[in-house]
């Protein structure tokens, strides 16, 4: 018998440029004809199915065909309400919608979650001699009062599979919101959603946690430094699991450019840039400036260098300059920005907040400085929050 696993599709409103949205959507349908084709005994989603808890009506149209499809060829589909789909007040989700019209099960509908004074009592599913259960994830940061109240009503069978929608420290300590040994034990697979990287193969008790990663790039950053996107295929019989495969989603194919720009100015970057592009058909482009330049940064002509990518096949463009500094900033007001800039963060972390707070303390300082459009200044603190 086999399962799939999947997470973090983010269907949904996730780059301002809609291309790369699109993509996202073509993602999903490749993999859900290739489940098709796979034909395995179920699927289970580890939460973002969307992108937000109120998507666009023509997202909703998506994922209802697409679910359909994998109905319409017997594969059962369970999943839990991630980060991104989780509703706000936390108690529904868009995902219950699905639940409801039974295109997938939401492990955390009323049916399979009931919350107690001390307890929360988790019920899962038996379905192809597998045993599946799974809690959601929130928006705010985790309560570690919830995985240490819950109690989950185990059942027997070839295979226990737990779905969650956290980060733990195994992906570096600063990205943790729960501790490992606050998951429920006695699982064989941990199906974890959450981290957009791809890390497979962490031991836990008896069992592995597995995160697939986001299903397609849902930010420069993801495009930069990650490189496999992709789900995995589980094969298990009554002795357990018998073999994982990692399955790779195709992607457009990317370019990095670095380029260091000490002493140039506008019109020479503006060259330096136009001499490393190459034709292509689609690529994803990310261009990163660092070094500080001869001039203004405002003399970078952003807008016509995208353009100019774009006529050369380029799908997607975004240029980097977070790392570049111009004539303006002065080597002593720099330095003592950077100290003050410690200094803050020393404050804070000895005041108790984690890494994930200082960054977004940090952001809300510096929006102001670098008069940041309050859209930006947005997306940037929803992806500290919630990524
Ligand atoms: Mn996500």
């Amino acid at each position: 018998m086999k399962f799939i696993h999947l997470g973090d599709t983010h269907i949904g409103k996730v780059y301002k440029d809609e291309t790369r949205n699109d993509d996202i959507k073509l993602a999903f349908s490749y993999f859900v004809n290739k489940a098709i084709e796979i034909k395995p005994d179920f699927i289970v989603h580890s939460g973002d199915l969307f992108n937000e808890g109120f998507p666009r009506i023509e997202d909703l149209i998506f994922v209802t065909d697409q679910l359909m499809k994998i109905k319409n060829a017997g594969i059962k589909l369970f999943a839990i309400p991630g980060s991104h789909d989780v509703g706000y007040g936390e108690e529904n989700s868009i995902i219950d919608i699905f639940d409801k019209s039974d295109l997938l099960t939401n492990l955390n509908s009323t049916k399979y979650l009931k919350i107690e004074d001390n307890e929360i009592i988790l019920k899962g599913e038996k379905y192809k001699n597998a045993f599946i259960a799974g809690i959601k994830g929130k928006r705010t940061r985790a309560q570690e009062d919830l995985f240490k109240k819950l109690k989950v009503e185990m059942q027997d069978a070839w295979i226990k599979i737990f779905l969650f929608h956290h980060t733990i420290s195994e992906l570096g300590e600063e990205f943790k919101d729960i501790d490992i040994n606050d998951l429920p034990k006695g699982f064989d697979y941990y199906a974890a959603g959450h981290w957009h990287g791809h890390k497979d193969g962490i031991k836990y008790e008896k069992g592995i946690i597995n995160y697939p990663g986001s299903l397609e790039y849902c930010d420069a950053f993801e495009i930069e430094n990650y490189n496999e996107r992709g789900f995995y295929l589980i094969d298990y019989d009554e002795e357990g699991i018998k073999n994982i495969e990692y399955i790779n989603i195709p992607t457009k194919q990317k370019e990095i450019i670095y380029l260091n720009v000490d002493n140039l100015k506008a019109s020479e970057i503006f060259n330096q840039i136009i001499l490393r592009l190459n034709k292509n058909e689609g690529k994803l482009l990310i261009i990163k400036l660092e070094g500080r330049m001869n001039g203004f940064k405002s003399e970078l002509d952003i807008e016509r260098i995208k353009e100019i990518c774009k006529e050369n096949g380029y799908s997607y463009v975004n240029i980097n300059t977070s790392k570049l500094q111009d004539s303006k900033s002065s080597e002593k007001i720099e330095i003592k920005e950077r100290r003050i800039d410690e200094i803050e963060e020393k404050y804070l972390a000895k005041k108790g907040f984690n890494e994930k707070e200082i960054k977004i303390a940090k952001l809300l300082m510096s929006a102001s400085e670098e008069n940041k459009d309050s859209e930006r200044l947005l997306d940037e603190l929803m992806k500290e929050y919630d990524n």
